[in-house]
C-alpha cells in the first residue's frame, strides 16, 4: 500500500492549482518529485487548463531537495527531469512563494515562468553552506536573472534574500498580499496566461562581469579560505556568463557531483542534522510544558555579564543586571551601549535598536532587585566558594520557580546546587566569550536539574539564537575538557622542539581560526594564573611572571605591534631554551604530523571519554561544541566525524604511538568499524 501522493491538484477555472503538502518544509523528496512531475503533465495535457500555480501548504515553500536522500540510491523522478519539464511547459506556471523557497525549492521557482511571493518570504540558494552548489540549474539560471554580481553573492555566500528584494531585483514578478498567496497567484495566472512568449528564463543571456567576480573573491577570499565549495559556485556563475544553457548545465552538472562526493559536503551536511539533533533531549518530552522566561536577572556587569545581557536584550527580553560596585555597574552598562552603538552605526542593527536594547536595562547594586526574575543567570568570579555563597543568597531572594543559572566555565554544578533548597531549578549556562557574538551555549545538566528547566533554557537558547548542547557535569564540561589535553601536549612539545609559531601555525592550516598559543594570548595568558611570580613551574608561569599576558600586553607567546600584529618573540624562545636545557629534554625536529597526532589526536580520545561517561548525549553533540564554540572548520565536520574520515584505526594508532591511554569505546570502534 503506496502512501498518499503529498501533492495534489485543484482546478479553479482555467487555472491548474498544484499543491504540496509534505511537513515540515516541503523538502524535495522523491514522493513530491513525482507528485510535482504528475501534476504538472495534468496541466500541460489537460487542454481546458491555460496556466498552472504551484504553491506549498505548510509554513514554506520548497525548502531544497531532501538532504535525508542525499548519498543514499536514487528513487523517484530526478529534480533535473521535473524542472526540465516545468521549463519546456506550453503552458505557464507561476511559482506562489512564501516561507523559505532555498535551495532545490528556489530552483523549481527559477524553472516556472513567473513567480509571486507574499512579502515575508525569502529566498535563496545556500547549497555552499552544505558544501554544494545549486544542482538543479540554480547557477546557470539565477545570474540569468539577477546578473552576476549578485548571483555571486547568492549563491557562493548562500544568504537568502527578502521578496521585497527579490522583486527589486526581478526574481520575483509580483509581491502579492501576505494572508492571499493563493488567490492572488491565481489572478495574476489568470491575467497572464495567454500572454506570449511565455518567458523562460534559459532563453535569457548573463553578460560577464569579470570585475564583480575579482571584487567577490578580494572581499570574500579570507573567509572562503579552506572550502571548496565557494570556488566551484563562482566558477558555475562565471559559466553561466561563457557558455550555452545546456554546456553551463553540463558544467554544473560536474562541478556539484566533485562536491557531493566529496568529504567536505558530507562533513557540513552533518553539521547541519547535528545542529538540530542537538537541541533534543533524549531523556525529556519534547511537549514538556516550559517555564515562562519573561525577565532575566543577570549578575556581574563584567564582559560576560555585559554580553550574556546583550542576547535577552536584543531578544526583547528585559534584564535585570546587577553589580556590587556602581563604577562597576555604569561600566558595564556603557559598554553594553557601546556595544550597540558600534553595531547600529555598522548598519548590523537598525539606528534606534540600541535605545530600545537599553531601555529594556534595569541596573541595580541590589539582589533584591532580582525577586521578580524568571530566570537568574550568574556572570561572577570563577571561585566555588563566591558561587556558593551567592547562590545560597538567590536560594532565598528568587521567586519560587525561578531558574537559576551559573555561567561557570567548568566548576561543578552540582556543587553549587547542593547550596541551596531547589536544586531542581538550578542548571549551568556556559556562554562563550564574546557571549554576545560566540553562538555555542553549553547547558549543563546538574543530577537533579529538572527536566522542564533543561526544556526551559533549549528553548530559550533558539529564541536569543545561540546553539545550545547539552552537557554533564565534569571538568570543564565538553569543550573545555577537551581543550586541555590540547593544551596539555601543546606545552610539551614546546619542551620537545616545536615553537608556538610552528604549532599555531599546523592548527591554522588544519582550518582552524588559531592555534593554542595564538588563543591563550586572545584570551590571556594570566587566565587561572596563581598569580606568584617567585613560583615558576612552567613556560606559561615564566610568561605570567614577566607581565607577558598575551595581546592585552602586547606581549605574551607571541610580540605584538600596536596593531596587535604578532610576530615570534626571541624572549620567548630564549624562556622555552631555558627551560627545556633545565628539564634535560633533548631537542629534536617535530614535524608537523607529530603536532597533529597529539594535539587532535587526544581530544577525540577525551571526546569518547565523555561519550563513554555519559557527559555528552551524542559525538555528534561534541562536533556541534567544536564548531559553534571553538571555530573548527565545518568542512571538516567536528572532532568526531573527523576522526571518522581520519580513520579510527589510524587515530588509535597515532594515539598509541605517543604513549596514550585510549578510550575503550574509541578502541573498539576502531577495531569493530562502527562509529563512535
Ligand atoms: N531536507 C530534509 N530535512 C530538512 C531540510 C531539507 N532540506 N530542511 C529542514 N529539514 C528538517 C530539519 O532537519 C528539521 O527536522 C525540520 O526540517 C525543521 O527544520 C538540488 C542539492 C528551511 C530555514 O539548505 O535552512 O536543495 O529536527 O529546525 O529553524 O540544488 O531548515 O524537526 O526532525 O531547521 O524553521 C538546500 C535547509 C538543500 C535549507 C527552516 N536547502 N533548511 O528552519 O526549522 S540542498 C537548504 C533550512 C539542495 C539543490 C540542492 C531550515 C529552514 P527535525 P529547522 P527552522
Amino acid at each position: 500500500m503506496t502512501a498518499p501522493s503529498p501533492i495534489r491538484t485543484e482546478r479553479h477555472g482555467e487555472i491548474l492549482v498544484i499543491i504540496s503538502d509534505s511537513p515540515p518544509v516541503n523538502a524535495l523528496g522523491a514522493a513530491v518529485r513525482d507528485g510535482l512531475e504528475a501534476g504538472v503533465k495534468e496541466g500541460v495535457a489537460d487542454a481546458s487548463i491555460k496556466a498552472m500555480v504551484i504553491r506549498c501548504d505548510g509554513r514554506t515553500f520548497f525548502a531544497g531537495a531532501d538532504i535525508t536522500e542525499f548519498g543514499k540510491p536514487p528513487k523517484g523522478a530526478s529534480l533535473h527531469e521535473v524542472i526540465d519539464m516545468m521549463d519546456a511547459s506550453d503552458k505557464p506556471i507561476v511559482a506562489a512563494i512564501h516561507g523559505t523557497a532555498l535551495g532545490g525549492g528556489c530552483e523549481v521557482a527559477l524553472a516556472c515562468h513567473y513567480r509571486v511571493a507574499v512579502p515575508s518570504a525569502v529566498m535563496g540558494l545556500p547549497e555552499v553552506k552544505l558544501g554544494l552548489l545549486p544542482g538543479a540549474g540554480g547557477t546557470q539560471r539565477l545570474p540569468r536573472i539577477v546578473g552576476v554580481k549578485a548571483a555571486l553573492e547568492m549563491v557562493a555566500i548562500g544568504d537568502p534574500i527578502p521578496a521585497k528584494k527579490a522583486a527589486e531585483v526581478g526574481l520575483v514578478d509580483k509581491v502579492v498580499g501576505e494572508g492571499s498567496l493563493e488567490a492572488d497567484a491565481i489572478a495574476f495566472a489568470k491575467e497572464i496566461a495567454g500572454k506570449r512568449p511565455i518567458p523562460r528564463v534559459r532563453d535569457k543571456t548573463v553578460d560577464p562581469d569579470p570585475e564583480a567576480v575579482e571584487a567577490f573573491r578580494k572581499a570574500h577570499g579570507r573567509k572562503m579560505r579552506g572550502f571548496d565549495a565557494p570556488a566551484a559556485n563562482i566558477a558555475c556563475v562565471v559559466a553561466a556568463s561563457e557558455k550555452p544553457f545546456d554546456e553551463g548545465m553540463k558544467f554544473e552538472r560536474e562541478q556539484f557531483m566533485k562536491l557531493m562526493t566529496g568529504t567536505q559536503s558530507a562533513a557540513q551536511r552533518h553539521i547541519f542534522f547535528a545542529e538540530r539533533q542537538a537541541a533534543k533531549i533524549d531523556d525529556v518530552d519534547p511537549k514538556t510544558p516550559l517555564r515562562p522566561v519573561n525577565k532575566v536577572g543577570v549578575i556581574g556587569a563584567g564582559t560576560m555579564g555585559g554580553g550574556i545581557s546583550m542576547n535577552f536584550l536584543s531578544a526583547g527580553i528585559p534584564v535585570t543586571i546587577v553589580e556590587m560596585q556602581q563604577e562597576a555597574l555604569d561600566r558595564g552598562t556603557g559598554v553594553v551601549r557601546k556595544n550597540y552603538e558600534a553595531s547600529a552605526a555598522k548598519g548590523r542593527i537598525k539606528p534606534d535598536a540600541p535605545e530600545k536594547a537599553m531601555a529594556l536595562l534595569t541596573p541595580t547594586l541590589s539582589l533584591d532587585d532580582l525577586a521578580d526574575c524568571d530566570l537568574i543567570i550568574e556572570a561572577v568570579y570563577e571561585n566555588m566558594d563566591v558561587k556558593k555563597e551567592l547562590f545560597t543568597k538567590l536560594d532565598a531572594i528568587a521567586r519560587p520557580g525561578a531558574i537559576l543559572a551559573s555561567n561557570t566555565s567548568y566548576l561543578n554544578v552540582d556543587e553549587i546546587a547542593a547550596v541551596t533548597k531547589r536544586p531542581e531549578d538550578v542548571v549551568g549556562m556556559h556562554f562563550f566569550s564574546p557571549a554576545n557574538v560566540m553562538k555555542l551555549l553549553e547547558v549543563v545538566r546538574g543530577e537533579k536539574t529538572a527536566g522542564d528547566v533543561l526544556a526551559t533554557v533549549m528553548a530559550l537558547a533558539k529564541k536569543i539564537r545561540k546553539v545550545a548542547v547539552v552537557a554533564g557535569v565534569c571538568h570543564g564540561f565538553i569543550g573545555n575538557r577537551m581543550l586541555s589535553p590540547r593544551q596539555i601536549e601543546a606545552n610539551k612539545l614546546l619542551m620537545e622542539g616545536a615553537t608556538p609559531e610552528q604549532i599555531d601555525r599546523v592548527h591554522v592550516e588544519f582550518g582552524m581560526p588559531m592555534g593554542p598559543f595564538q588563543m591563550s594570548d586572545l584570551a590571556g595568558v594570566d587566565i587561572g594564573w596563581h598569580r606568584d611570580p617567585t613560583r615558576i613551574e612552567s613556560i606559561r608561569d615564566a610568561l605570567a611572571a614577566e607581565g607577558r599576558w598575551g595581546q592585552k600586553k602586547n606581549a605574551g607567546f607571541y610580540d605584538y605591534d600596536e596593531k596587535r600584529n604578532p610576530t615570534p618573540s626571541p624572549r620567548v624562545a630564549e624562556i622555552i631554551e631555558d627551560f627545556r636545557s633545565r628539564s634535560n629534554l633533548p631537542k629534536r625536529e617535530i614535524t608537523d604530523e607529530e603536532i597533529v597526532e597529539r594535539t587532535l589526536y587526544p581530544m577525540v580520545n577525551e571526546g569518547a571519554l565523555i561519550l563513554e561517561e555519559g557527559k555528552a548525549q551524542r559525538a555528534s553533540d561534541i562536533d556541534v561544541v567544536w564548531i559553534y564554540g571553538y571555530g573548527w572548520p565545518v568542512y571538516r565536520g567536528g572532532p568526531m566525524f573527523w576522526a571518522q574520515t581520519e580513520g579510527l584505526p589510524k587515530v588509535v594508532a597515532g594515539l598509541e604511538k605517543h604513549g596514550f591511554k585510549v578510550a575503550e569505546s574509541l578502541k573498539a570502534a576502531a577495531e569493530s568499524g562502527g562509529k563512535l
